[in-house]
């Protein structure tokens, strides 16, 4: 659109073609993260600990507690701010095992990373297995299920004052891949999380410490995890009904990448070689304000979670020469420069 001046004469001079601001990738708000993690400035990373004997990604690697805790030590050495401590698989169609052998398994790793120093978070369902875990040091509790597969869970974490991982979920490993309906993923991903939010909050957890998670590949086919990711802003305004809730972001090794790296027969790439692609999704989903990612690998990820933050800064300088470049062009003639 051009816009005239004021005045009878029109001289070139006086043609205002009002500049667009163009658009800069990774000017996204990131919401502060909740209390009681670093806030270094960037995305966080969370090395992911799974005492599990089938884990999709690496069950049976680290089954064992002293294999588990040198694991997580190596995983914060290569740069994790967080560890992450599971000891039930949620691979698909996996069959749950009880709370005694969920306990079995993650207790004394937890209780050897806490003792080591590091930030530790528990990766249950179970507000059983969730309270023994605060008692021996966890510092977050990450329910892939949001409070759905045990209502107990909700007032656990507030009595604890912990943060708390609300991941979106429709059920347990062996049906969730029935469930992977949507008519508009993402409209209904952050509906069926705001239901969770005002469920969580009504039982005391505080706005404060809750992160959100869009459970990619839980209930989801590889366009619905696509969808998410590209509207991580939706995910944490619960679209346009909060201001903004911190947001993880579980892609790593997950079957949409293999599945995008298939081979030409349609093979789908294994998971351990989709460590570079799971970088590529840290580097954009952190350029777009997630607060953490939850990765196997850590040093790639903890090099792309630096290289957004560079892009993000700069793209926030990008955005600000653009505003002021705008603003002189929209002031009168003579008032420019
Ligand atoms: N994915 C898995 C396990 N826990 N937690 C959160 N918050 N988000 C996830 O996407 C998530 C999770 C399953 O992956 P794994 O068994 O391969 O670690």
């Amino acid at each position: 659109m051009i816009t005239f001046v004021s005045g009878a004469q029109t001289r070139a001079s006086q043609l205002r073609v009002p500049r667009r601001v163009t658009p800069v990738i990774g000017d996204a708000i990131r919401p502060a993260g909740p209390p009681g993690f670093p806030d270094p400035g960037r995305c966080l990373v969370m090395g992911v600990v799974n005492v599990t004997p089938d884990s999709f990604s690496d069950g049976g690697t680290w089954f064992g507690a002293d294999a588990a805790v040198a694991h997580g030590l190596e995983l914060a050495g290569q740069g994790a701010d967080i560890v992450d401590v599971g000891g039930e698989s949620t691979r698909p169609g996996a069959q749950r095992i009880t709370a005694g052998e969920e306990l079995r398994r993650v207790g004394p790793v937890i209780a050897g990373l806490v003792a080591a120093g590091l930030p530790v978070s528990v990766d249950t369902m179970r507000a059983e297995v969730a309270e023994h875990a605060l008692g021996a040091g966890a510092r977050l509790v990450n329910d892939v299920s949001g409070g759905l597969a045990d209502p107990q869970m909700p007032r656990l974490v507030a009595a604890a004052g912990v943060p708390y991982v609300v991941m979106h979920w429709r059920g347990h490993s062996h049906t969730m891949d029935s469930r992977a309906v949507y008519r508009d993923v993402v409209r209904e991903v952050a509906e069926e999380l705001s239901r969770r939010v005002d469920v969580v909050t009504r039982e005391g957890v505080a706005p404060a410490m809750i992160v959100l998670d869009p459970g990619l590949g839980f209930a989801k086919r590889p366009e619905h995890n696509w969808a998410l990711l590209t509207s991580l802003h939706r995910i944490s305004t619960l679209d346009g009904r909060a201001a903004g809730f911190p947001v993880l972001i579980g892609a790593s090794r997950k079957r949409f990448l293999g599945r995008l790296l298939a081979a030409p027969d349609g093979t789908p790439r294994p998971f351990v070689g989709s460590d570079d692609a799971s970088q590529a999704v840290t580097a954009l989903a952190a350029t777009a304000g997630a607060w953490c990612t939850r990765v196997h690998q850590v040093p790639g990820n903890a090099d792309a979670v630096r290289v957004a933050e560079a892009w993000r800064q700069a793209a926030g300088q990008a955005r600000q020469a653009g505003g002021q470049a705008e603003a002189a062009s929209q002031a009168p003639p003579g008032e420019e420069g």
